[in-house]
């Protein structure tokens, strides 16, 4: 038999400590986090909860092309290292552009650009898929509650190491500075979807002069190229994708006019029910599309670029179509500042059988705090390794932070609140 251990970090207002407690004695309330995720309307699995057409600027014109890459914003195109598909678009496209944009930064240096295998290393060690791929969406909890380090905190983006887990409480607490406050989803299978999702990459819904990014879920097939009689002509184009949705990708701008002739009639057309289905609708579109950035490399499509039909947003998940028929979209949060953090030094030799929890308690007297909350990193993960993720010696030992900001809300004037949260 394997033993797991948890460990509760206790942080005391009055005295500040930390100890190693048996879970026996259950504090009374855990704090929530991460971001939720429901089941949507419109949608067939659960989701983030969905952008609605009211978020429309109905006063803004959209034109008929936005190309969001060459913003400085988004990083330059790279070759993604192991199966970390969803944290290179998720985390080193996608938060990389939101987050900078916000601070108005170019994304062509490392002290302004993220590393996929902080978020890809928490997660990748879970039998039997380890070094296998990770859904963004067990990323955007780790952006949500612990941040995440730049390209010059924790290590190049093209460091291929699937076991590293950074060392350095100052680390730690310098992303905690970059993080999102939630996620949405767009459902884009539908022409009032397709719009939300327009005026997202034009103005992020909410009329600013950049627009936004947006990732999905999809099988990549071989892509086609545009006909000569196309706008873009020659350049790479995806019009059905693979059933399974096994990658992930960013996309970054539209063109309205690019088309593509899927039932070889010669024509293209948004108005004939190509697919024989009864109905005249968004699945049987030959015209317009996405455009997307990869992380094969500058090899895959123009330069690591590529679009996509519309068509494809709307075809059902697993006979074409995008997974969810969903984009998902992130809110980093530039203002956040951690209120309370754990400094931490853990020496394990099998790191993945630890749980990190924290706890707070006012009364110094007791052994059990009275909130406590988890996380999305240091959850038994990572397997048997030590904590490190190398056979080194001192690989054992690992300091790191943890933002615990959240059980302040607990506590008032240096007293536990009286009332239930
Ligand atoms: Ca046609
Ligand atoms: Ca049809």
């Amino acid at each position: 038999m394997f033993s797991y251990t948890s460990i509760l970090l206790t942080a005391l207002l009055v005295v500040g400590s930390f100890g190693q407690i048996s879970g026996q004695n259950p504090a009374k309330y855990s704090a929530t986090k991460g971001t939720s995720r429901t089941l949507q309307k419109g949608m067939d699995f659960p989701d983030f909860p969905q952008l609605g057409s009211s978020k429309i600027n109905r006063s803004i014109t959209l034109p008929s092309v936005i190309d969001n890459s060459t913003q400085p914003y988004l990083r330059p195109v790279f070759q993604q290292t192991g199966a970390s598909c969803g944290q290179s678009a998720s985390v080193a496209y996608n938060f990389c552009y939101e987050i900078n944009r916000l601070r108005q930064l170019p994304s062509d240096t490392i002290s302004n650009t993220y590393p996929d295998h902080f978020t890809w290393n928490f997660m990748n060690g879970t039998l039997p898929y380890y070094g296998e791929g990770v859904s963004y969406f067990h990323t955007f909890d780790i952006l949500y509650d612990a941040g995440n380090p730049t390209e010059e905190v924790y290590g190049p983006i093209t460091m291929d190491d699937s076991y590293y887990w950074m060392s350095g409480y100052e680390k730690y607490f310098s992303a905690m500075h970059n993080r999102i406050s939630g996620a949405n989803s767009i459902h884009a299978g539908t022409p009032e979807g397709l719009e939300i999702l327009k005026h997202w990459l034009h103005n992020h819904l909410e009329g600013s002069e950049v627009g936004g990014v947006a990732n999905f879920y999809a099988g990549v097939p071989d892509y086609a190229h545009l006909p000569p009689n196309s706008p873009e002509a020659g350049k790479a184009v995806i019009t059905t994708w693979m059933p399974n949705a096994s990658h992930a990708m960013t996309i970054v701008g539209y063109n309205d006019s690019i088309r593509f002739d899927r039932n070889g009639d010669g024509m293209f057309t948004n108005h004939l029910d190509i697919n024989n289905d009864g109905v005249v609708d968004m699945r049987d579109w030959e015209i317009g599309g996405l455009k997307f950035i990869n992380s094969y490399g500058n090899w895959f499509g123009d330069e690591g670029f590529c679009y996509m039909l519309y068509s494809s947003l709307a075809i059902k998940y697993g006979q074409g179509g995008i997974w969810n028929n969903s984009v998902h979209v992130l809110f980093p949060d530039t203002a956040y500042k951690p209120q309370l953090t754990i400094k931490a030094t853990v020496k394990h030799n099998k790191r993945g059988r630890l749980k990190i929890s924290a706890g707070i308690s006012t009364d110094t007297s007791r052994y059990v705090p009275d909130y406590t909350m988890d996380f999305s990193i240091f959850n038994y993960q990572g397997l048997d390794y030590y904590m490190a993720g190398n056979k080194n010696p001192d690989g054992k030992t690992l300091e790191f932070g943890l933002d615990i900001s959240p059980l302040l809300s607990y506590v008032q004037a240096g007293r536990v609140k009286n009332s239930e949260p």
